[in-house]
């Protein structure tokens, strides 16, 4: 009974790596490649810290394994070697893991400040952020400057206004003001590998560079109230000329009034 008991348990990590290995294939990983450029920095971090816990993991349950076997299959004369402790084994285990988790919170600083300091932020985006995105109970709504000017703190005149969809530039690095007009949100499009808060009274800069043209979910990962679940939006990368194309659209459409529609209609119903 004792062997089985030991069997059993070496079964279970086995089984957690077996099913590690097969997910990837079985599409239990990440919804896709990284589709932005700091995605990719991310997934590095992700992989290198997979590769340690994997390690570790191995590791610990093999030697898990061999005493529970040592232990099921003891004679029944066998004397239980009794022990105060190994000074040696303690510093050792003590000293390896502070190395790794210094060596992972250095290495991970870089990719850290790319993403949350603002003045680590390319140039490019910083100086002119494409728009300002409010997320409120149970939408995303998207205000771009006016075209021809810059994104003010505060709505101006003649900004361009939409819901549940942001269009940017494809490989250019733009950023994005985010607040929220009520409770905590979070900004987070799966595929860039891009996830932010947004907390009431802040405006929080992000900015992304996505690599290929096409249409990415954007959707809300704090549970922020009944209609969480649907605050689902897109952010559309498209190449410079049809995203400025596409604003000078929505300029049309809001600017439209239906009095000359209506004037036109008139006349030709006379
Ligand atoms: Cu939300």
């Amino acid at each position: 009974m004792k062997k089985f008991w030991a069997l059993f348990f070496i079964f279970w990590p086995i089984v957690a790596l077996y099913v590690c290995l097969i997910a990837p294939s079985r599409n239990w990983w990440f919804p896709s490649a990284p589709m932005s450029t700091v995605g990719r920095q991310i997934d590095g971090l992700f992989y290198l810290i997979l590769i340690i816990v994997t390690v570790t993991f191995v590791g610990t349950q093999v030697g898990l394994g061999y005493a529970l076997w040592k232990g099921a299959t003891k004679k029944p004369g066998d004397k239980a070697v009794f022990s105060h402790g190994s000074h040696k084994l303690e510093i050792m285990w003590t000293i390896v893991p502070s190395f790794v988790l210094v060596f992972i919170s250095l290495t991970q600083l870089e990719v850290l400040a790319n993403i949350r300091v603002l003045s680590r932020f390319p140039d490019e985006a910083r100086k002119d952020p494409v728009a300002e995105v409010t997320a409120r109970q149970f939408e995303w709504r998207i205000r771009y400057p006016k075209p021809g000017t810059h994104l003010a703190t505060e709505p101006q005149q003649g900004d361009l206004y939409f819901v549940n969809e942001l269009h940017v530039p494809v490989s250019q690095p733009v950023m994005v003001h985010l607040r929220t007009q009520d409770v905590q949100h979070a900004f987070f499009a799966p595929k860039l590998r891009v996830k932010q808060d947004a907390v009431p009274g802040l405006v929080i800069p992000i900015w992304f560079e996505i690599e290929k043209a096409g249409e990415y979910e954007l959707v809300c990962a704090e549970l922020c109230g009944w209609g969480h679940y649907k605050m689902k939006a897109r952010i559309i990368a498209e190449s410079e000329e049809s995203y400025l194309k596409y604003l000078s659209a929505l300029e049309t459409d809001q600017n439209e009034d239906g009095v000359a529609d209506e004037a036109l209609s008139a006349s030709a119903a006379e």
